[in-house]
Parts: C-alpha cells; sequence; structure tokens
C-alpha cells in the first residue's frame, strides 16, 4: 500500500504537519496533537483515540456497575498506578538544570578528551544537586552532603562526574558503602528519622570507623546546610587520571567553584526553613534560572605528577584525604553555566542516570578503591530504577554525539541498530568498525601484587587531615562545628557511642573535644581513640577551606526581604529596589497581610508574602519600612516580631525606616544594635546600605544574642 509521507513542514520546530491527509499540532514537547478549529488540542488515550468524556467511566444505568469494555478508564487507571519507579537508594531528592560547559584553553598537553581541545567550544551539560540520606520528599535543608553531579555530553560520548559538594568521603573502600548507607537511613525497626544524620546508628557506625574523622568535620559544619546549590563548590573527590593523545598520563582532581561565592545558613535558620519552605534550594535555583540570573561554576584542576604523589605526605589513592590548594593550587580550565530547567522533572531530573564509568577518551580512572568500586556499582542502580538495559534510549541519558553499536532488543528499545549486520566481525562496508586510533585506550598502567584483602598503610592516618580542617575555619565556624556534635551527639541514646566519639575528637583537637563533652553533660573525659597511626602530623591551616574566609563580599544573587505596610515611604521603597537591582540581587516584598499595601503616594504595591508565609530565615538580610499609622498593629503580630528576633539572631543585616523602631523593642534587640542593625537610607544612601550587606552576617553578633526581652 502506498504511504504517504508527512509533507516537508514536519520538522520537529514546526508547528502544525500535514499527515494522511490531516492538520496537526506539535505540543511543547514536539509530540504530535490532532487539531481542532479552535485550537485546542483533543485528549487522546495512549493509542491516540480521541476521548469524549474523561469525567465519568462507563456503567450500566445511571447507578449501576461498572463495565469491562470501558478501556479508556483501565488505561487511565493502569497508567497511574504504575507511576513511580523506585527512588535513588542514595541522593533520592534532587534538583536538575542543563546548561553548558565552556572551555577556557585547550589543555591538550594533558588530555586528549575532545572537550578540552578548542578554546571558547560550548558543550552541553545535565547537572543534578541532591541531598543524599532523605527521600524524595525530604525537605532540602537537612544537614547533609550535597550531590554535584554532572553529565557533559562530549561529542566523544558523555563523561558523568558524580561528585559532592565535599572533597572527601566518609569511607576508603567501596565495600563499607552499603553500612555507611544503612546506618545514615531511618533506623529499620522504627524507620525514622527521617532525612536526619541525629541517631543511634549513624554515629554507631562512625565512631567505630575512624577513617571518616575528616569527613565528619565537614560534615559537621556549615558546608552541610548550603544557603543556595548556587554557592556551593562541588569535587569530584577522587584522583583521575588525564591522558593525553601520547598516552601521557597526568593525575587531576576536580573542582567546581561557584563564581558567587560560598554561603551558608545557620543551624536555627536550616531548621526554620525546612518548615517554612521544605522546598528552599530547588526553588531558589528554579527562580534564578528562570529569571534570566544563570548561576556559574568554573571547573579548576589540580594536576600532579607521580613524583609529586610520592612526595605528597598523603595517598592521592585516599578518598578520605584532599590536597590543600596552598600546597597544590588550583587551575580554571573552563565554566560550566546553567540556563534552562527541565520541561518535566520526570522525564529528566528523575530519569537521568549518572555513572562513574562514563568517560570520553583522555579521562581514565585511577587505583583509589572507592572509584574502582563505585564503577561497579551506578550501572546496577540505573537497571534497577529505570526498568531495563535500555536507559541510554531515554532523551536525558542518550549521548548528543554519533553513535553505532550492536546492542538491540530488551525493554523498552527504542532505537535498534539498523541493517542486517549485527554483530562483529563482519563484511558489510557500511557497518561500524573498531578504531584503534580514535577509541578509548585505557592507561597502560603497570599493575603486580598478590591478591589479598587489606587496608594500605599509606591510608592510616585518619586524624591529621581532620585536625587541618577544623583548625582552617574561623572562630564562628569552630563553634558552629562543635554546636553540630552537641546537637547530633545529643540525639543519641546509647552512652558509650557519645564516648566513642569524644574519644576521637581528643585525637582532633582537645578544645573541641572539651567543649562538646562539657555540654553533653560528661563527668569525665574518655580516654583519646587508638589510632591507627600513632603520630598526628601538625599540618598548617589551609585557609580556603574556610566559607567565611572566602565569602563573596557582594550581594549579587541574593535576596532581601522588605516588610512593607500600609503607609511605607514610596520614595525609600523605590530607592531600595533600584539599589538592589543595580547590584543584580534581587527582593521580594513582605506584608502584615495578603496581597499589598499601600506606600505613601496613594499607590498599590503588590507583595510577594503574607508575613507568615515569609519569615526572614528566607532572606539574605531584611529591611523593615514601616510608617507611624501601622506600626501599633504591627509589632502586635507574632509573626513580624519573629521576623525581625529571627534575622537579629541569624546575625543579618537589618535596614529599617525610622518609624519601625518600636518592632525593633518588640523583638527584644533594640538595646543590642550594631552595625549590622542599619537606619535607612543612612548617612552613605541606600546604594552603599545595599553594597555593605555583601558582608552577608554579622557574625561577631552570634556569642552575645540575648532574645526574648521584650
Ligand atoms: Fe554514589 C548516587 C556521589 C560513593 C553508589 N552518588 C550518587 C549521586 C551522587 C553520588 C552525586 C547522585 C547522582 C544523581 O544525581 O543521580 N557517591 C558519590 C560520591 C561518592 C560516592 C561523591 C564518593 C566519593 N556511591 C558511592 C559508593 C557507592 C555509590 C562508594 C557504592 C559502592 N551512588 C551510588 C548508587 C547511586 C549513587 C547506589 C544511587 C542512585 C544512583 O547511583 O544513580 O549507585
Amino acid at each position: 500500500m502506498a504511504k504517504k509521507t508527512p509533507t516537508a513542514s514536519t520538522t520537529s520546530r514546526s508547528k502544525t504537519v500535514t499527515i494522511h491527509d490531516q492538520k496537526l499540532q506539535r505540543g511543547k514537547g514536539g509530540e504530535l496533537h490532532q487539531f481542532v478549529e479552535d485550537g485546542q488540542p483533543v485528549l487522546t488515550t495512549a493509542q491516540g483515540a480521541p476521548v469524549a468524556d474523561d469525567q465519568n467511566s462507563l456503567r450500566v444505568g445511571a447507578r449501576g456497575p461498572l463495565v469491562v469494555d470501558d478501556f479508556h478508564f483501565r488505561e487511565k487507571i493502569f497508567h497511574f498506578d504504575h507511576e513511580r519507579i523506585p527512588e535513588r537508594v542514595v541522593h533520592a531528592r534532587g534538583y536538575g538544570a542543563h546548561g553548558y560547559f565552556e572551555t577556557y584553553e585547550s589543555a591538550a598537553k594533558y588530555t586528549r578528551a575532545d572537550l578540552f581541545q578548542r578554546p571558547g567550544e560550548k558543550t552541553p551539560a545535565f547537572v543534578r544537586f541532591s541531598t543524599v540520606a532523605g527521600s524524595k520528599g525530604s525537605f532540602d535543608l537537612a544537614r547533609d552532603v550535597r550531590g554535584f553531579a554532572v553529565k557533559i555530553y562530549t561529542k566523544e560520548g558523555n563523561w558523568d562526574l558524580v561528585g559532592n559538594n565535599i572533597p572527601v568521603f566518609f569511607i576508603q573502600d567501596a565495600i563499607k558503602f552499603p553500612d555507611l548507607i544503612h546506618s545514615v537511613k531511618p533506623e529499620p525497626d522504627r524507620a525514622f528519622p527521617q532525612a536526619q544524620s541525629a541517631h543511634d546508628n549513624f554515629w554507631d557506625f562512625i565512631s567505630l570507623t575512624p577513617e571518616s574523622m575528616h569527613m565528619i568535620m565537614w560534615v559537621m559544619s556549615d558546608r552541610a546546610i548550603p544557603r543556595s546549590f548556587r554557592f556551593m563548590e562541588g569535587f569530584g573527590v577522587h584522583t583521575f587520571r588525564f591522558v593525553n593523545a601520547k598516552d601521557e598520563s597526568t593525575f587531576v582532581k576536580f573542582h567546581w567553584k561557584p563564581k558567587l561565592g560560598l554561603q551558608s545558613v545557620a543551624w536555627n535558620e536550616a531548621v526554620k526553613i525546612n518548615g517554612a519552605d521544605p522546598d528552599f534550594h530547588r526553588r531558589d535555583l528554579w527562580q534564578s534560572i528562570q529569571s534570566g540570573n544563570f548561576p556559574e561554576w568554573e571547573l579548576c584542576v589540580q594536576l600532579f605528577d607521580q613524583e609529586f604523589a610520592d612526595s605528597f605526605d598523603f595517598d592521592v589513592l585516599d578518598p578520605t584525604k584532599l590536597i590543600p590548594e596552598e600546597i597544590l593550587p588550583v587551575r580554571p580550565i573552563g565554566r560550566l553555566v546553567l540556563n534552562r530547567m527541565p520541561d518535566n522533572f520526570f522525564a529528566e531530573t528523575e530519569q537521568v542516570a549518572f555513572m562513574t564509568q562514563n568517560v570520553p577518551p583522555g579521562i581514565d580512572f585511577s587505583n583509589d578503591p572507592l572509584l574502582q568500586g563505585r564503577n561497579f556499582s551506578y550501572l546496577d542502580t540505573q537497571l534497577k530504577r529505570l526498568g531495563g538495559p535500555n536507559f541510554t534510549h531515554l532523551p536525558i541519558n542518550a549521548p548528543k554525539c554519533p553513535f553505532a553499536h550492536f546492542q538491540q532488543d530488551g525493554h523498552m528499545a527504542m532505537r535498534n541498530p539498523v541493517g542486517r549486520a549485527n554483530y562483529q566481525p563482519n563484511s558489510h562496508s557500511e557497518s561500524p568498525r573498531e578504531s584503534p586510533v580514535r577509541g578509548y585506550r585505557h592507561f597502560p598502567a603497570d599493575e603486580t601484587g598478590a591478591k589479598v584483602r587489606l587496608r594500605p598503610e599509606s591510608f592510616a592516618d585518619h586524624y591529621s587531615q581532620a585536625r587541618q580542617f577544623y583548625i582552617s575555619q574561623t572562630g564562628t565556624e569552630q563553634r558552629h562545628i562543635a554546636s553540630a556534635l552537641t546537637f547530633e551527639l545529643s540525639k543519641v541514646q546509647i552512652p558509650a557511642i557519645r564516648e566513642r566519639m569524644v574519644s576521637h575528637l581528643l585525637n582532633i583537637d582537645e578544645t573541641l573535644a572539651t567543649t562538646v563533652a562539657e555540654k553533653l553533660g560528661f563527668q569525665k573525659m574518655p580516654r583519646p581513640a587508638d589510632a591507627a597511626m600513632p603520630t598526628r602530623q601538625d599540618l598548617k591551616p589551609s585557609p580556603t577551606l574556610s566559607i567565611v574566609e572566602r565569602g563573596p563580599r557582594r550581594f549579587e544573587g541574593r535576596k532581601l526581604g522588605i516588610l512593607v505596610t500600609d503607609g511605607v515611604d514610596a520614595n525609600l521603597l523605590n530607592g531600595l529596589m533600584e539599589a538592589i537591582a543595580e547590584e543584580k540581587a534581587v527582593f521580594e516584598l513582605i506584608a502584615p497581610t495578603v496581597g499589598g499595601v499601600t506606600a505613601s503616594d496613594g499607590k498599590w504595591i503588590e507583595t510577594h508574602h503574607m508575613i507568615d508565609g515569609g519569615p526572614s530565615v528566607l532572606f539574605d538580610a531584611v529591611v523593615l519600612l514601616t510608617s507611624v499609622t501601622a506600626i501599633d498593629d504591627i509589632v502586635q503580630d507574632t509573626a513580624a516580631r519573629d521576623f525581625v528576633s529571627d534575622a537579629f539572631q541569624h546575625c543579618k543585616f537589618i535596614g529599617y525606616d525610622h518609624s519601625a523602631v518600636p518592632l525593633l523593642e518588640k523583638a527584644g534587640i533594640a538595646d543590642q544594635l550594631d552595625e549590622g542593625v542599619v537606619a535607612l537610607p543612612g548617612e552613605e544612601g541606600l546604594s552603599a546600605f545595599v553594597k555593605e550587606l555583601g558582608k552577608l552576617r554579622i557574625w561577631g553578633r552570634e556569642p552575645s544574642v540575648k532574645l526574648g526581652k521584650a
């Protein structure tokens, strides 16, 4: 039978096409809709049959039983019943975005990886950020490691750099991974706590696993409660290899550095954010990309040879160790820009399958046992989650370069090889062939040795870098680590676990150990834990490990919360909004009631939140623009008082109009004002105030904050 081929207008971009003499319309995702007169697509079954009634199932009489002929009902419910796939066993809660990687300069000297050859070249990328322990529906501000998984669709295959926002890991051998994860997940008999490490099982495992101490210092620091995905670093963690065209290898560690600098929140703030907006991080990424403020990271590398590796204090194959930037500086080789949200969360963010073993020619692995174990693990998880071996056919996982192989069939096969030959070798000239020149060549490392189960002695020092991290923090950050440890261990019911943890802390820093022990009410200190390596090295502080030391000093990309009431000074408000825009920051308006307020010039101003729904924890700094007529009412509002006292407690800048002084008094802070509480417009003007906000926090305030004196 002669088939009518689609007309010339059938490119995926065109809106209408003609097939079988029918005029059809394309939807947003390129799918075809049946076309009707008024331009509205017709609802169909999955088989394409138009649907007449989607509200009522087929029945016998008005009040009779349903009938099995109702294929539309059956199909609709069947599909719904199968909507869920297993969530990721770790990193279940995540959020992704599309973008591109742009190469700065050719790195051909070190790697033949195609994406690093040509300056200025852009390669498409997809990134998924995640928390580790919580399930898919948990909250964003859990104290946890953040996943930072990047898929770059290079011209020679996908490269997945599946990293975290912390440069080291809990364990040195992948065989311990199930134990680590079981310990942090909800306890199996009671199924709680969700998305929290503050419970016996986690600390039991950790206190019996001294290799985790370095990572624990990071996880107890503010790195584990980032303000935004946009303000955190990413790390490949392991030592990888670059391999150049001459098959020469250079070791490499990968770092993603956020353009807008690092920033975290305070723990008390994190707890409140989880209640006020459990989607705080995903909303932040969504809003910034949708408004055209595209987040950006530089890809930096630490490159080193075998000689450096041999001379370094630690084994570069040990994933619980980092190489301080002061010893081996990082070098930027490109940037990653995220500029497009997925059209559909499930199709892209949920179905994206990252695998550490996805590397293009020019990037290879080291013998890090954690990395090698990971290379074995990730394929299984994708098969389980996505239900079959053809998950690479899903658009989010498919390479964007040409590909040709003989893998065929299986569940949901969408792109089977065409032609007669589906085997190798064959004698068909059009059939794909191996290419020893272009093909992936593993670095021919010379490996010998007995087959053994052991941990190398070079992995034995578990405390030196843990201490180095701790002494590299500012006083504020050290206090936060002590408080986090105290909080977490306060949730542990078995005293021996708490003691065992403090005995490790004694090997890291005595003051830290004593502070935590005192807060936990210890009557006497335990003995320091026995160490596999008796002498701890006295390493110099590495200031690059501190967030506060490396703060952005700019308010760009941050959000100001402006509390307004009826009668708000219109000049002041307009001036502030302009100054914020100039700084490339954003603001949201919060009002006592839903809708908006009438400003001093009589104009109606629409607001974003009612005060109960817009607490100050959602903002980086706040401003109180009230009026003498409205202030008496607003000081009675407990949400407004919390707005101010929380901002103060969390060491944020507070700008205020003179009419708002009674609110400062009611919030109990009027007698504690410091340089962070600023009367507006101020002597230097609003632009100077907004510039000052770039300091982000007045951490010096923290030890002396006293609330509840109103
Ligand atoms: Fe893993 C997911 C990062 C050790 C096994 N891992 C996963 C994701 C990230 C990481 C970011 C989420 C990817 C996504 O967004 O879909 N994992 C790490 C890092 C590690 C690490 C930085 C240590 C340096 N992981 C690790 C080990 C094993 C796994 C040692 C097992 C031996 N990881 C998995 C997994 C997951 C996973 C079970 C769950 C979902 C998935 O893979 O796609 O295979």
